[in-house]
């Protein structure tokens, strides 16, 4: 049995230990080309002391989820307060470089950002590792499609652009401020956005129809949710999911695709505020539980 400690689902010390792990959960405390409120650097520690504080049990699976598999964290890579120097380009190849032996190991990894530029070496670890092809689904305020933003391709503003150019497929969700550079490119490719302004009661089935490969990847833009839910996000946009649809969203996805890996990106924590990182750790515990529940290992 892989079991977690029985003090804490997520601790590093105390850990499943990586050899034996089903989940992998990868922090990568970069920050450097966030434009607005910095400090999403500080975003997977946050999350990690957030999530000592959760309950074991998940209400909704109905089952103690850290007990049915076994999670390890990861040392953090590419940390931009050990790197300060650390390039957008250098830290993409790093990335990539840290999560191919995790995913060839049968892994599977969430990615704790970090700013949202990360997500091009994190795909880029998979599109190595997965011969089939896979859909990225984003949840997201922003479409992040410029092709580039204040003088660099690796941007944060620019991360599904990099994904697009690399002929994968993408699945836009929540989007609700974009530029003209992105309105055109959306309209030229067909990219299939699900407005944040047009969802109606049926969109999970609709968005879903719209994935057109069995695998996919799921992106996390923090800012994809109401920022009444998570405020702690450096570009803050009304609108967005409630925690009941985006949870919704993501175990049909779950349960109706192969999910082969996520990412959850950038938190920026607040100094007088934990409810934001707080939020952020009980998502991944329920990535993980959904991923369990996909996979036949609960009970
Ligand atoms: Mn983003």
């Amino acid at each position: 049995m892989n079991n977690p400690s029985p003090t804490a689902w997520i601790d590093a010390e105390t850990f499943t230990p990586l050899a034996t792990a089903d989940v992998v959960i990868v922090p990568v405390p970069y920050e450097a080309t966030t434009t607005y409120r910095k400090g999403c650097q500080h975003g997977p520690g946050a999350i990690l002391a957030a999530a000592d504080q959760l309950e074991y049990y998940d209400v909704e699976l109905g089952q103690e989820v850290c007990f049915q598999l076994g999670i390890a964290i990861h040392a953090a890579i590419a940390d931009s307060q050990v790197q300060p120097d650390l390039t957008p380009e250098a830290m993409v190849r790093e990335v990539e470089r840290a999560l191919q032996p995790l995913l060839a190991a049968g892994k599977f990894v969430i990615t704790l950002g970090g700013e949202h530029g990360i997500t091009a070496g994190v795909v880029a670890a998979y599109q190595a590792q997965f011969s089939e092809p896979f859909t990225v689904v984003q949840i997201d305020a922003h479409g992040d499609l410029r092709h580039c933003y204040e003088g660099s391709i690796y941007n944060h503003a620019c991360v599904m652009r990099r994904l697009v150019d690399r002929g994968i497929p993408t699945l836009p969700v929540a989007i609700r401020s974009i530029c003209q550079e992105e309105a055109d490119l959306i309209a030229q490719n067909q990219i299939p956005v699900v407005w944040d302004h047009e969802r109606g009661s049926d969109w999970i089935e609709a968005a879903i129809a719209q994935i057109s490969t069995e695998q996919v990847f799921i992106t996390i833009d923090l800012d994809g949710f109401d920022p009444a839910l998570i405020p702690g996000v450096g570009t803050p946009q009304p609108g967005g999911l409630s925690w009941q649809v985006g949870t919704q969203f993501l175990k049909q996805l779950f349960c109706r695709k192969t999910v082969i890996g996520c990412d959850v990106m950038e938190l920026a924590p607040l100094t007088d505020s934990v409810v934001s990182e707080f939020m952020a750790a009980k998502l991944v515990y329920k990535l993980i539980g959904y991923q369990a529940l996909a996979t036949g290992k609960l009970i």
